[in-house]
């Protein structure tokens, strides 16, 4: 058997002050960390929950450009922004904390310095990209270019929007300063670097062999293909103003790499709680008995199972027990884009739905609902509008709120608004098999959750109700109850069965906790208990409520999510996009042998491309590049944009065999909505061809 941890150290990734975050960013580190945190709380604990804003990194000051401001007011807008968007969600982080603090600098600085005295880092002068006219070293945000992966434009120094991989300036093709636009020269710097090659051996086993089996797989994948590609050394510092200051006096205008200092904001953010509550931060970081979890998105990986913990590990510090990431949360069919304006901050789903007269804090928990429903835990996964409300209206209203609001209205009603009395001698296969269900759904929940299988947990505890529903059916109280005029006896049988619709609706309030803490704490107050019956260990007890006891009259936990607030939603979601940014592609003479990076046989299987006829082509007004087609599928005829104005005639291309893409998402172009896309091919002089079966194909013809 496993003994638990003596202390739980919980973080949740710190969000950068740049900008307010979605919902996307929500389901992929800050509710799953709540609910396990609230999990942990509930089996009394020792847990502390940190997060912070990371103020550092050039994505602070592009934004001060952008907006017209300077960093400091960059940051402490979207400070307090973030912060109160996580509060009005319920994210009980024990400690918000940031990075720009004073307790922080020390910290990460006393960090380096720890590492650079024992010989930890080694120093390497490189030439880099320099800007002359701001007299600026190029690093992170401040240098964009073509991705070398994707061929995408947005492709900066750290990073390529478009594919997410990992990038180094120098690997940009056609690098230009975002701060001038102008094109870098290149000039001598020095920088002190993270030799990760060194610590190969350590990666290997503690991530490939002693977690092979416990972190998910895409985790240990990911790091798999960190290692085997060859670990480099990470220049830990950088040639920037906005940042840490490196503590060496040969390191003037150096400041700290933000991802050097960042992670550290987790443990800085420690010492502030025990601070702010007069305990020691100490064990947290440094006892072998404490479990540490950082919970990220997928794009945070490395950083967190591979520099962070050599970091750790150096410093004398525990290393993460696990790093349950997320994939990514896509949004009606596209991908969730901040500069393309694609997107549900939440912000406003607090503005429109929470902060709403009709709304309140059940809009919250039915928020974290959905989120958690669809939590991308192994695959990216789709927030849709239409999803939510089904989530809400046939789950959290039929279900749950319906079996608990049926439970209070007939124990009124039958039983007088107080807990009547079980008869053990009227017990019945159906009476065992409830009180066996809560008992075993409790441990199922608790498995899933020492997983981080949140969905699967959340199903069980819905599933509970759903069998809290059947029970009530299969028992009929209220036929029972026309027949106590002639059999008064019969009451019992009625007493039997609201006695443990009760504790079970008890039962639901101690389970449904971690997820969804404003309905927990509905439910005690309509039980009239305090929300220590929320303590884990109550789950699994028929004996909750004590019987005699008076309840509250019922209130609703959930409302329903009307068609007009979704289509309100959609409009406006579509409304406010930009049009996705040019991704302008390299002049190539030769073909390009870059390929992409590799995939498996079912993703490839998830495109279904067939066979279609172009039945007519017209210019879209205002759109130099576009047509808009009508194709015959055979099955059905569709509109698609494509992107070859520039290349065909329309009249040119009627009746021409296609090859489409037929369950690509619909996509909103100068208001119209393509469904599909249309296979093309380029050739050297930058021509575009159909690519089209050899000879004549009905249209609908699988293409595979
Ligand atoms: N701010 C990156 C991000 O938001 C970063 C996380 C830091 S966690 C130490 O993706
Ligand atoms: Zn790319």
């Amino acid at each position: 058997m496993n003994i638990a941890p003596k202390r739980y150290l919980i973080t949740s990734a710190l969000p950068y002050a740049n900008g307010l975050k979605h919902v996307g960013h929500l389901a992929g580190a800050y509710i799953p960390a709540d609910i396990y945190t609230r999990y942990l709380r509930a089996q009394k604990r020792d847990v502390v929950f940190v997060c912070g804003s990371d103020e550092h990194g050039t994505a602070i000051p592009i934004q001060a450009m952008k907006e017209g401001t300077t960093p400091q007011a960059i940051i402490d807008k979207y400070h307090q922004a973030m912060k109160e968007d996580f509060a009005d969600l319920q994210i009980s982080f024990d400690v918000y904390h940031r990075t720009s603090d004073p307790l922080h600098h020390e910290t990460s600085q006393e960090f380096f310095t720890y590492l650079h005295e024992r010989g930890e880092l080694e120093t390497k002068e490189t030439e880099q990209y320099f800007d002359e006219g701001s007299q600026t070293f190029l690093a992170d945000r401040y240098i964009k270019g073509t991705c070398p992966h994707c061929k995408s434009d947005r492709a900066f120094g750290d990073q390529c929007e478009s594919c997410g991989t990992a990038l180094s300036p120098d690997e940009l093709i056609n690098p230009m300063s975002t701060i001038s636009g102008q094109i870098p020269i290149k000039k001598k710097t020095t920088h002190w670097y993270l030799p990760l090659g060194r610590h190969e051996d350590f990666l290997r086993q503690w991530i490939l062999e002693d977690h092979k089996n416990d972190w998910r797989a895409s985790v240990v994948g990911q790091c798999k293909s960190w290692i085997d590609g060859g670990l480099q050394s990470r220049a830990v510092t950088r040639d920037l103003e906005w940042g840490i200051k490196v503590p060496l006096p040969e390191a003037d205008g150096k400041v700290l790499y933000v991802w050097f200092d960042a992670p550290i904001g987790y443990i800085s953010a420690t010492k502030q709680w025990a601070i702010d509550h007069n305990k020691d931060w100490k064990p947290y970081w440094y006892d072998q008995d404490t479990q540490l979890v950082h919970f990220v998105g997928k794009d945070n990986i490395v950083f967190h199972c591979i520099i962070f913990p050599v970091m750790l590990k150096l410093h004398g510090n525990i290393i993460p027990a696990n790093v349950p990431a997320n994939e990514f949360l896509n949004l009606e069919g596209d991908k969730m884009s901040t500069s393309r304006n694609w997107k549900l901050d939440m912000r406003d789903y607090i503005n429109d739905f929470v902060k709403k007269e009709n709304g309140g804090e059940q809009c919250v928990d039915m928020l974290r609902y959905y989120l958690t429903q669809i939590a991308p835990e192994s695959k990216d996964s789709e927030f849709t509008w239409k999803g939510f409300q089904d989530a809400v209206n046939s789950e959290l209203v039929s279900i749950f709120g319906n079996y608990i609001n049926r439970t209070f209205v007939l124990m009124h009603k039958l039983c007088g608004g107080k807990v009547p009395k079980f008869s053990i001698e009227l017990e019945d296969d159906k009476d065992r098999q409830l009180v066996k269900d809560i008992a075993d759904i409790k441990n199922r929940v608790g498995q899933s959750l020492e997983q981080y299988k949140f969905r699967e947990a959340m199903f069980d505890v819905i599933d509970l109700a759903r069998k809290g529903n059947k029970y009530m059916q299969e028992k009929e109280p209220w036929i029972v109850a026309k027949s106590l005029a002639e059999n008064p006896a019969a009451q019992q049988q009625i007493d039997n069965c609201l006695h443990h619709c009760l504790q079970l609706t008890a039962n639901l309030a101690v389970l449904i906790n971690p997820f969804l803490p404003v309905t927990a704490r509905k439910i005690c107050h309509m039980m009239k208990v305090v929300d220590k019956v929320l303590d884990w260990e109550n789950a699994g007890s028929m004996k909750l409520l004590s019987v005699g006891y008076t309840l509250r009259e019922p209130q609703l936990l959930f409302r329903k999510i009307d068609d007009e607030e979704i289509a309100f939603q959609i409009e406006k979601l579509k409304s406010g996009v930009m049009e996705k940014p040019q991704e302008q592609s390299v002049a190539v003479q030769a073909p390009e042998k870059d390929i992409k990076s590799e995939i498996v046989f079912d993703d490839f299987a998830k495109i279904d491309l067939r066979t279609g006829v172009i039945l007519s082509a017209q210019k879209v007004p205002k759109a130099d590049k576009l047509l808009q087609l009508e194709v015959d599928l055979g099955f059905e005829k569709r509109t698609i944009l494509s992107g070859i104005a520039m290349h065909f005639q329309p009249e040119e291309i009627i009746g021409k065999q296609v090859v489409v893409v037929a369950n690509l998402a619909p996509r909103m172009m100068r208001g119209v909505e393509s469904n599909g896309m249309i296979l093309m091919a380029e050739d050297a002089a930058g021509k575009l061809h159909f690519v089209q079966p050899d000879g004549v194909v009905a249209p609908g013809a699988k293409v595979s």
